[in-house]
């Protein structure tokens, strides 16, 4: 069991930052996971993803990923979509800081 009350939060914060991001068209770049979106139509491709930093890291891993992420398999993530990468992403940070659990 993690702290689940403050990756809730957390990950309500961050879906707020994402739909304000998307909303004002992604004004300001280099943080969030909007900035991922480099052709801004909403979504996030297989390229645009692979290019993310995170993803360079491991990218067999990203890849996979990215499969798993893309529920309808048309190859590019949307707003539902992206947030459950927030939510994985989250997660894992949770991991990485509390490493006992
Ligand atoms: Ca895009
Ligand atoms: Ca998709």
């Amino acid at each position: 069991m993690k702290t689940k009350i403050i990756s809730t939060a957390v990950i309500a914060a961050f879906s707020m930052a994402l739909a304000v991001n998307a909303a004002e068209g992604e004004k300001k770049k280099g943080g969030g996971f909007a900035s991922l979106d480099k052709n801004n139509d909403g979504k996030i491709s297989k390229e645009e993803y692979m290019a993310s930093p995170n993803a360079q890291k491991d990218t067999g891993k990203a890849e996979a990923r990215f499969k798993s992420l893309d529920k309808d398999n048309n190859g590019s993530l949307d707003k539902n979509e992206i947030k459950e990468l927030l939510k994985m992403h989250l997660k894992e940070l949770g991991e990485k800081k509390q490493p006992t659990q």
